[in-house]
């Protein structure tokens, strides 16, 4: 059986953001290349002391499909994504995607995300979808990760059943229609801000299911920071949003009995 091939979605690039993944990097980009070989990669690396950024200069200088991006310092996973967004609207990529360098994403299943792309805006890979799920997870991140999608779900009215996950492909006409320079908000946030602007601009989002592996080298750069901004600005944003619809709604009806 030949490969598929997603060349008439265009030129595709996956972003892979790092800090300090010396040991995944290498393994992840060889299995991007060998699931999507068509694919291009950008590394989006902060610095990272470990030298991953000196590594992935090495894998990019013996494959053209590997590029390299060096920022200052770390400045946080939302900045990153940023960052290669840019790039790759400046460079004129037709398909853009999110991905972890420590094996959460499996490469393997980028083909799902892609097809999906063809009758969407935006794909989320979806932990939480019938047919999705995690490996190795503890209960207790099984538990945050779902509590976090149902109250954004609840607070925000996004349809989304995993609107935290950061596995994600997006058509670059849509990053073009999100008003990225307002986006200042990092980690789970980032993801959760993203989807709900695509919803609140009827762009259609749909959820493929993935299953998520727990990383198996180096360390998390989760913090109680990253779910407490979470909360906090999703609890601000739904609160916001409400009071609106319901000043509209008061509008409306004052209008209407005039
Ligand atoms: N460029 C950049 N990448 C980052 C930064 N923080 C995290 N990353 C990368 O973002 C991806 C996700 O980070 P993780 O530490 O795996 O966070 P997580 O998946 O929520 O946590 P675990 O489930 O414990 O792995 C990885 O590829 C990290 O290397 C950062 O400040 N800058
Ligand atoms: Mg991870």
């Amino acid at each position: 059986m030949s490969e598929p091939t997603f060349a008439d979605l265009g030129q595709i690039l996956v972003i892979i953001p790092t800090f300090n993944e010396l040991e995944s990097l290498p393994v992840i980009i060889g299995r991007v290349r060998s699931s999507v070989p068509e694919a291009f990669i950008l590394v989006a690396d902060d610095n990272s002391p470990d030298g991953t950024g000196k590594l992935a200069d090495e894998i990019a200088a013996a494959d053209d499909h590997v590029k390299v991006m060096h920022r200052l310092g770390k400045e946080g996973l939302g900045a990153a994504y940023l960052a290669g967004f840019a790039w790759a609207l400046e460079h004129g990529y037709d398909v853009v995607v999110e991905m972890d360098a420590d094996g959460s994403h499996q490469p393997e299943q980028l083909p799902r995300l892609l097809d999906q792309l063809r009758t969407a805006d935006l794909v989320l890979g979806s932990r939480w979808v019938a047919g999705g799920g995690t490996v190795n997870w503890p209960k207790s991140r099984q538990f945050l990760s779902k509590g976090g999608s149902l109250y954004t779900r609840v607070m925000l009215g996004v349809p989304l059943r995993d609107v935290t996950g950061g596995y994600r492909a997006f058509l670059a006409d849509t990053l073009r229609k999100l008003d990225l320079h307002e986006v200042a908000s990092q980690g789970y946030c980032f993801q959760v801000d993203l989807a709900w602007r695509a919803v609140q601009r009827g762009l259609v989002v749909k959820e493929v299911p993935i299953t998520f592996v727990e990383r198996v080298a180096g360390s998390s750069k989760m913090s109680q920071k990253i779910v407490v901004e979470a909360l906090w600005r999703v609890t601000v944003w739904g609160v916001d949003d409400k009071l609106t619809r319901v000043r509209k709604r008061t509008q409306k009806r004052r209008a209407s009995s005039r």
